[in-house]
């Protein structure tokens, strides 16, 4: 026996669509859902956030305009390790990964773009093996320059240019884990045949 529906959350002319994300981002202890929204009306992309009031229901809702691309799927992770869970973006055209610090209270700074041609995935993880979050995105093979593993380095909080790993692929989605057991965190992915494919990363830290 499943529940019925009791409670929904209307945001007026904006539609949520793409993939969401919960977590407390306001530090209330109450579950808080972020999604990526579109204007119904002119096309304007952004990003929700409703902040939950622990019954179900949402007490506040905010819509962020600060992407002129589509955001096609969000996750929550505290990229720069403050302590805050900070939104990562997965966009579409060429500018297409970003990042919203959170600041701990609800809010989000205007979003970081990082141009990573093609993302099939984004996920965060330790890949250089310092023990820095760093951002990882498996684009698509079809895209110009896709079809690899692209490596945005966390030095001090800021994240480098993605830098490309390994030999073309057709990456259709990708989650981070070590396999090998060396303290660098490796890509585990499926391709666009079904195939699971494996790239076991290597990189070390910026000295
Ligand atoms: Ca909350
Ligand atoms: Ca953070
Ligand atoms: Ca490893």
């Amino acid at each position: 026996m499943f529940g019925d529906v009791i409670h929904s959350f209307t945001t007026s002319y904006v539609g949520l669509w793409g993939e969401l994300a919960v977590g407390d981002v306001d530090n209330d202890g109450h579950v808080d859902v972020v999604s990526p929204a579109t204007s119904l009306g002119p096309n304007v992309n952004g990003i929700a956030v409703m902040r939950g009031d622990g019954t179900g229901r949402f007490s506040s809702y905010r819509w962020y305009r600060d992407t002129e691309y589509g955001v096609q799927a969000v996750f929550l992770a505290d990229v720069d390790d403050d302590g805050t869970l900070d939104i990562v973006s997965r966009n579409s055209g060429y500018i297409t990964a970003g990042i919203k610090r959170g600041a701990g209270d609800g809010t989000f700074a205007p979003m970081e773009l990082f141009g990573i041609p093609g993302p099939a995935a984004i996920t965060v993880g330790n890949v250089t093996g310092d023990d820095k979050p760093d951002l990882v995105v498996a684009s698509r093979a079809e895209a110009v320059g896709g079809g690899r593993i692209f490596v945005l380095e966390n030095v001090d909080g800021a994240f480098t240019a993605g830098q490309p790993f390994g030999d073309p692929q057709f990456w259709a989605q990708a989650v981070l884990a070590d396999l090998d057991a060396d303290g660098h965190d490796d890509v585990v992915g499926v391709d666009e045949d079904g195939q699971l494919i494996v790239s076991l990363m290597t990189c070390t830290a910026r000295p």
